[in-house]
Formats: C-alpha cells, structure tokens, sequence
C-alpha cells in the first residue's frame, strides 16, 4: 500500500492500550473501526466518551469520533489491517489464558481478505503469533498465510507489542521505539509499513517469536529490578538503617540505578507478564519466579509492619494515603495499595481512613469495613498517624510542616523530609 492511501483500520479490544491505539490511528487520518464485547464500551465510544481514565484521552476520542474517523461495534468488519488489543489475563496457576486473542483471531478470520495485515499487541507467550496463524489457515483454507506457503502469501501476520506506560499513553504510542516481529520478514515490512504512519519513534523489526520474548523480557527486567530494591528495604529495616538514604547514596555511583521500594508491584503487567517466561521454561527461571515472590511478599510485610504499628498506638485515626496501583493514576488493577488498605480496614474498621484523590467512592474491597474516604485536608487535621501507599505527585506536595509530629509510615519514601521527632526504623518511620 502507497502512503498516501489510508487502509482502514479494525482495532479489537477496547481497553487501555485498543482504545488509545484506535484513537492515534483515527488521528493519522486512517478510518478505524473500534471492536469491544461490552455493549456499554461501544456505546460509551460512539456518543464521543471513554470509559476509562487516561490522560488528554476524551479529547482525543471526541474529535476523532466527531470527524467521523473512529467509530465502535460489537461486530467485527472487514478492513485492511486488523490490530488485536485484548487482555492475556492467567489462570489460577500463573498458566497464561489465551483465550481472548484466538476468539479476536476467529473474528478477524471470518472477514479476511487477500491484502490484509494481522498484527498482535497484546503481551502473549512466545508462539502465540503462530498459533493465531494456525488458527487462521484452519479458519481459511482458501487464503495462503505466512510461514505455511512457498507462494507469496495472501495476508501478513506480525506481533508488535505495546510498550506504554499508564499516565503517559498517547505520548508514548507516538514516541516510543516499536519493535515489529513478522512470520516471515515479508509480514514485518507489511507491518512496518503501517506503524510508521503514526508513530515517530524508531521501527525495528524482527520475528514474531522475537518480539513476542522482548516484551515479556522488558516487563521482567523491572519486575526483578523492583524485587532487588524490595528485598534491601527489608534487610536495611533489620539492620536499623534508612534504605532511601542507603539507595540515594548508591546511586551516585555512576552504574548503579536501584529503583524504589514500595508496597510491592501492582498492574496488569509487570505482575503478570514474568510468569509467562517462568511458564514456558519452569526449570530455567529461578531468579525471575523469586523476584516475582519477592515483590508479592513486600505486600504482606508491608501489611505486617503497618499493623504492628497500629497495635501499638492508641485508638486513634489512621490514614492510609492511595489505592492506586501507581502514581498520578486512578487504576486499582492489582493495587498493592488497595489491598494493603483494604486488609486494615477489615482489621480496624472505621479507624481507617482512606485518601485517594482518584477515587470518588470506595472500591467493593471496603463494603462493610467502615473505613472512610476522606481528602487530604481532613486527614491532615484528623489522623495522627499516616501510612502512604501511593506516590501521588499531591502527596508529596505536602509541606513539611502540615506533616510535623505525625507518625508517618512512609512505604514509598516519599517524604524524605519527615521532620527529626521522626524516629526511623528500617522502611517504618515511626515518632520518637
Ligand atoms: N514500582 C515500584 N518501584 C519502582 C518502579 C515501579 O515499586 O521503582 C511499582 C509501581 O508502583 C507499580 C508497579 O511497580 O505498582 C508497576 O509500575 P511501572 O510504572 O513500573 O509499570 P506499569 O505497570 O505502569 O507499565 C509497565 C511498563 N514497563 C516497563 O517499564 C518495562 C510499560 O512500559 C509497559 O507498556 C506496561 O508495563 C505494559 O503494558 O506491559
């Protein structure tokens, strides 16, 4: 295809990383088709509106759909290129669930024509692209696909994985590096072809299976990252000594980034992406599987220390500051925060309250508890005792003397400036 004939687009998925996707390609001026199977998403889509939270993303989807360019169904349609945005969520056993890739792959086999490219972006288990070729040449035996034929094939199938982060998506989807896997290098160049209409970083492109692995390598890198920074709060907490101070001064050291401790990883990825590796290689993955136990042990530390905390002090209010898995965001997807909150309010009821200036209700975790969301101001002048669980840039804004005489427990290490009757032990501030 020329470049300047604009294909028409079918994204399947609308969620956070389809909807994002099928409103920058609407914007290159590609008509594009939005396909969910929630009757609520789609509606919510063609009145104009989102449904989830992402930053300048309403006006976005406003314009392209008012300009007629994006549009959403419950049915899939025939188009050029079909991009494949669904969920891979795990099953119990941290087996990978493909299940919602191959029933968009059926969709899109029902309607696939000669010409078409087929490009996965959702985090899948390496040969998952394969298999929704196997899928595909079973579906359509009249169509030659890639990798099965030694004609030139009718259609192009590749993995391009998102690499967004949440908070900064659509400036990301434009400005991040792409990494293009085909089945053939044919199907990559196809591919290619389409992501340069809308994005501005850099292209490369590789196999399928390639691709497929870069991804969930990107996310476990960070995840055993994050686990190295959880596990030396831990030990600087036996050892008495401040661990943001201990990792400020390592880090001056030219090669050495540790990241943040916290209250463990939450998200739909980087908690959930390095178990497909360990899945697919279980003898092989040690240090990937004990990451992964790490981050999730931090949560159930940093509950423990909190309640010992709280055992010790008189029965006054306690205020655990977010729920969002994250900072600047108002996701819960597997919050460490939230369950952290939510596990003291089971134990301490209406003592707790909770400060999420992203949240207009609490979430169903905390039905029948009686904890209470209250704002940042009230919790100030009410809560003697403070537990922050999520780096919001409006915690961290509190001056140093709304916060004097508190008894902070700061699990993100947000406010380094506690004031001096704050007596530090390990990861837990706690007054003298
Ligand atoms: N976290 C820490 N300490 C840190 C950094 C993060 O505890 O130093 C925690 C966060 O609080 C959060 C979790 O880790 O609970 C994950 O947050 P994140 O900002 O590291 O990543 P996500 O899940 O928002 O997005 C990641 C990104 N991957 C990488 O940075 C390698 C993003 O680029 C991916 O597109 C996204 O996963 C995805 O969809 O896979």
């Amino acid at each position: 295809m020329l470049l300047d004939e604009k294909p028409s687009v079918c994204v399947m998925g609308l969620g956070y990383i389809g909807l994002p996707t099928a409103a920058v390609i609407a914007r290159s001026g590609c008509p594009v088709l939005g396909v969910d199977v929630m009757a609520g998403v789609v509606d919510t889509i063609n009145s104009g509106k989102i449904h989830i939270e992402e930053v300048d993303l309403e006006g976005l989807v406003q314009g392209v759909v008012s300009r007629g360019n994006l549009r959403a169904s419950l049915k899939t349609e025939p188009a050029d290129v079909f991009v494949i945005a669904v969920p891979t969520p795990f099953e119990d056993a941290h087996v990978p669930d493909i299940n919602y890739v191959m029933d968009a792959a059926t969709n899109v086999a029902a309607v696939l024509k000669t010409g078409n490219i087929v490009i996965l972006e959702s985090t899948s288990p390496v040969g998952t692209t394969e298999k929704v070729r196997d899928l595909i040449a079973k579906l359509r035996p009249d169509l030659k696909v890639p990798g099965l034929t030694n004609e030139i094939p009718d259609i192009a199938i590749a993995y391009c994985p998102e690499r967004v982060l949440p908070g900064k998506i659509l400036e990301e989807l434009t400005n991040n590096d792409r990494c293009i896997g085909g089945i053939t290098p044919r199907c990559a160049r196809k591919a290619l072809g389409f992501y340069r209409r809308f994005v501005r970083g850099e292209c490369v492109t590789t196999s399928a299976r390639a691709a497929e692995m870069t991804k969930l390598v990107e996310n476990s890198y960070r995840d055993v990252n994050i686990a190295f920074a959880n596990e030396l709060s831990i030990v600087a907490d036996k050892m008495e000594l401040d661990v943001w101070e201990v990792i400020r001064l390592a880090n001056r050291h030219p090669r050495v980034n540790i990241l943040r401790p916290g209250p463990g990883v939450g998200g739909h990825c980087i908690a959930v992406d390095p178990w497909f590796i360990i899945h697919s290689a279980p003898d092989d993955t040690p240090l990937i599987r004990i990451a992964r136990e790490v981050n999730d042990g931090k949560t159930g530390h940093v509950l423990e220390q909190a309640s010992l905390m709280i055992d010790e002090l008189p029965a006054v209010p306690v205020a655990c500051f977010g729920l969002a898995f994250k900072a600047n965001i108002d996701d819960f997807r597997e919050s460490p925060a939230l369950k952290i909150a939510a596990k003291l309010a089971r134990r301490y009821g209406s003592r707790i309250k909770i400060v999420e200036p992203y949240a207009s209700e609490l979430p169903a975790a905390f039905d029948g508890t009686g904890a209470e969301l209250i704002d940042i101001d009230t919790a100030l002048e009410n809560c003697p005792v403070i537990i922050t669980l999520t780096d919001h840039d409006m915690f961290k804004s509190i001056p140093l003397d709304e916060r004097a005489g508190k008894v902070v427990y700061d699990t993100r290490g947000i406010w380094p400036d506690q004031p001096d009757n704050v007596q530090v032990v390990g990861d837990l501030r706690l007054a003298s």
